[in-house]
């Protein structure tokens, strides 16, 4: 039977990230995506590519979630990425209240370019508040890493580990925790940790461009392989290899980012 994933998250209208990202990978992996859109992100080609950023109404963002759970009885992973508003957190922890998904996945965006950063600190909040404690997986970048643990200083593996170990601590099944590139090592590392087990995930990095869409792909990699039934250190062993093919495929074009593309994973 083919698996269902739901992603709530944003729109980006290039296709390199959010939503779009999300059911390309979802697809990629033969699983069947859904979805329900928290806002329109557009990049802004004559201001420095910032994020051009409009809300979703939370009774619309209710009623896509309606929507998906009503036309397929059952979601077998929910993928949560942007959310952006402490409005919208509100709507979409209602409705993780209400409709008992068995496995969340949750991308903890917490700004994107063109936002206040003073946003953060309330999006922080809310995230952490409301949408954490329905959680089966989270995968923090570097920045919501620090911000989610606590930590003042994550420049090596070890305070990695420590950061997903105080974040699973605060109730979260299964952390993966990523320092990507960013620990200049020429790998991209990240950390997973589920109470018990600790494990480093290390592969080489490719190229020295921006890529946008990375973490999408790979949050919802792991909701895929979740969706289909893998083990949550499985699924994120499975969805680093997504990400690489889908940096290895990436698309170059008139921005200084590339935009990742899953369609060759696999083939
Ligand atoms: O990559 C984070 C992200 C998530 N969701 C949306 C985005 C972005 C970054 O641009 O626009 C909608």
């Amino acid at each position: 039977m083919t698996k269902i994933a739901l992603a709530i998250a944003g729109s980006e209208a290039s296709g390199g990230a959010g939503a779009q990202t999300d059911i390309k990978t979802f697809h990629t992996l033969g699983v069947f995506g859904a979805t329900s859109l928290t806002c329109i992100v557009s990049f802004d080609p004559n201001n420095d590519w910032g994020h051009r950023f409009v809300p979703v109404d939370p009774q619309v963002i209710h009623d896509q979630i309606e929507a998906a759970v009503a036309v397929h009885g059952h979601i077998d992973a929910v993928k949560i990425g942007m959310l952006g508003t402490p409005t919208t957190i509100g709507v979409v922890a209602e409705a993780l209240e209400q409709y008992h998904f068995d496995k969340v996945i949750l991308d903890p965006v917490l700004i994107c370019k063109g936002q206040e950063p003073g946003a953060a600190l309330d999006t922080d909040n809310a995230l952490r508040e409301k949408i954490l404690p329905f959680a089966t997986a989270v995968t923090p970048n570097l920045f919501e890493t620090h911000i989610l643990s606590g930590m003042d200083e994550i420049t090596h593996v070890d305070q990695l580990i420590e950061a997903a170990k105080r974040i699973h601590d605060q109730g979260v099944p299964y952390v993966l925790a990523k320092a990507g590139t960013l620990f200049n090592t020429g790998t991209a590392l990240d950390v997973f940790y589920d109470g018990s087990t600790t494990e480093v995930l290390e592969v080489p990095a490719i190229g020295e461009e921006r890529v946008s869409g990375a973490g999408c792909t790979l949050a919802a990699a792991m909701t895929a392989e979740m969706a289909k039934g893998a083990s949550p250190l499985d699924a994120a062993r499975t969805a680093k290899q997504v990400v690489v093919s889908a940096i290895e495929h990436r698309m170059h074009g008139n921005a200084p980012f590339d935009c990742v593309f899953q369609g060759y994973y696999g083939r």
